[in-house]
């Protein structure tokens, strides 16, 4: 009896605050489309340093429920044209636009078609997309090497997952929470009794 009475008090309390403790996930896509088709893609070219100032795009979080916090995130980038030789390296980067650095860029070579780069997003970047208004990630990509360089980019996908601002409990809620309170007063007061009897 006695230990009927505690698990249903501790089932009834819970059930009560366990309103919106799951995470929703979130996908936002930018898809260039102004040059090609190429492999099967459209795209854009970027141009790096020596021929115009960084590039930068946003991911802008459009997100229903609202989000409280960011758990984790992922961004991957397609891209082509990342290509070395002996006589002009080339190395993209891509940081945030808080100068957090989010990756290198790894080789795309003409020969092998589009490739795609995805990297899971630090605590640091989470919150920097956090502190805007609504959540964004801004994204800029460059190449340091002095020789003028360029990059054919396909689509970047940030997605992930989030914590959602708790919606108000709903009366059910309440109810169960007040009969939990009540099994506990009947249970100390049975118990009480018990003792004393
Ligand atoms: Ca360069
Ligand atoms: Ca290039
Ligand atoms: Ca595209």
């Amino acid at each position: 009896m006695k230990r009927m009475l505690c698990v249903y008090v501790a089932v009834v309390v819970l059930s009560a605050f366990s309103g919106s403790a799951l995470a929703l996930t979130f996908t936002n896509v930018v898809d260039w489309n102004l040059m090609g088709p190429w492999q099967g893609e459209y795209y854009r070219v970027v141009l790096d340093a020596s021929w115009n100032p960084d590039f930068s795009y946003l991911h802008v979080l459009d997100l229903d429920p609202p989000g409280l916090t960011i758990e984790s995130a992922t961004l991957s980038l397609r891209h082509v044209g990342n290509v070395s030789d002996l006589w002009n390296p080339e190395i993209w980067f891509a940081t945030t636009g808080g100068g957090i650095q989010i990756g290198q860029l790894s080789k795309s070579r003409w020969i092998s078609g589009w490739t795609t780069d995805t990297w899971s997003l630090s605590e640091n970047i989470l919150s920097e997309m956090t502190s805007t208004s609504p959540w964004s990630l801004e994204v800029r990509l460059s190449d340091p090497t002095s020789l003028p360089d360029g990059l054919r980019i396909d689509k970047s996908v940030l997605s992930g997952s989030y914590t959602p601002v708790p919606s108000a409990p709903e009366p059910n809620s309440f109810v169960l929470l007040g009969a939990g309170l009540l099994g506990l007063g009947v249970y100390s007061r049975f118990r009480k009794k018990k003792r004393w009897g």
